[in-house]
């Protein structure tokens, strides 16, 4: 699917207005400054990377001055930020699917995970038959009814599978997320790593027939199997050569102890190795055409967490890039 020369489109999205923590913002920064980029052309890979997206048009059409504390956002129904999140997910949608009809893969670096709602409608713009794996302790998949905490970062499944109800106090037209249309169908996103799913989101995952693997499933078939059985589950059905797919990686995935520095950590998660398998195996299909590192937050925790848990997100995108396989 990604035309030579193979190009990755770096999509660095400095944004937290999917949740409350703040810090998660500078991810993107860190992992620049890592050294990412120049990691990937190690690879071998053309990279192109024009600087973070800064969203100031839109902070500046909603009369927010972030700066200055001011943010012109009142909650609608219990979703937190909810036109900045819309307005900064659609232009997300805009790059990455600007950068994958042109046949680049877009690797976009969050940033809070609302920030998937764009990620993904971009992916599915340019190819509409692309499946989802979604690796993350939590499932996010709350709706407007069932969100506890209103924070979006819990929510873009649900607004990507389009079940979520618009609250009645929406004017239809100007309703935040109505620019997305729902084009991913429940049998094209299959979850692994969940250990933190809400009673809500739980009857959602049932009543739509979602399949996920959790940590329950990774201990008791291994991660090689659970991967097998993960990337069967999204093509099957699909021609012989299998479809696209878009990896959405939110690094609390992993166990707390290997990436410390995340807004929703939850113990028991995937270790290095298993996490680096999932990768590795997803870019061995060939179908890789997307990729999201999300919410690595280097102000929560010390120094040398903050280097770790870099170190390992740009470790986690090298090996989805190619890096570890022979
Ligand atoms: B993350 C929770 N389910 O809805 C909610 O980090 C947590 O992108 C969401 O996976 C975690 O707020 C969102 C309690
Ligand atoms: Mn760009
Ligand atoms: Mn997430
Ligand atoms: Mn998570």
């Amino acid at each position: 699917f990604i035309k030579d020369p193979k190009t990755i489109a770096i999509v660095g999205c400095p944004f937290s207005g999917g949740q409350p923590k703040a810090g998660v913002d500078e991810g993107p920064i860190h992992l620049v400054e890592a050294g990412l980029p120049e990691q990937l052309k190690a690879l071998g890979w053309n990279v192109r990377f024009d600087g973070h997206h800064q969203f100031e048009e839109i902070n500046a059409k909603l009369g927010n001055d972030p700066a200055a504390g001011i943010v012109r956002d009142p909650p609608i129904g219990k979703l937190k930020n909810p036109r900045l999140v819309s307005e900064v997910t659609k232009s997300v949608a805009e790059a990455v699917g600007s950068h994958a009809k042109q046949g680049e893969l877009p690797l976009t670096l969050g940033g809070d995970h609302s920030l998937a709602m764009g990620t993904i409608s971009g992916t599915l713009s340019a190819y509409p038959d692309a499946g989802v794996i979604w690796v993350d302790a939590h499932a996010d998949i709350n709706t407007e009814e069932t969100t506890d905490t209103g924070n979006i970062h819990g929510m873009p499944v649900a607004f990507l599978l389009g079940i979520t109800q618009q609250p009645a106090s929406y004017g239809a037209s100007e309703a935040p997320f109505s620019w997305i249309k729902p084009m991913l169908t429940p049998e094209r996103i299959v979850y692994i790593g969940l250990r933190d799913v809400d009673v809500g989101e739980k009857a959602i995952l049932k009543k739509h027939g979602i399949k996920a693997f959790s940590m329950h499933e990774v201990d008791r078939y291994g991660i090689g199997r659970v991967v097998e059985m993960a990337l069967e589950w999204v093509n099957k059905g699909y021609g012989p050569g299998g479809r696209p797919i878009h990896l959405s990686f939110d690094v609390d995935a992993l166990d707390p102890t290997v990436a410390p520095s995340t807004g929703t950590p939850v113990r028991g998660g995937l270790t290095f190795r298993e996490g680096h398998y999932i990768c590795e195996s997803i870019y061995e299909t060939g179908n890789l055409v997307a990729l999201d590192l999300m919410e690595v937050n280097p102000s929560l925790a010390d120094a040398a967490a903050v280097k770790q848990t870099v170190a390992v997100g740009c470790s986690l995108v090298r090996a989805a890039l190619g890096e570890t396989l022979l």
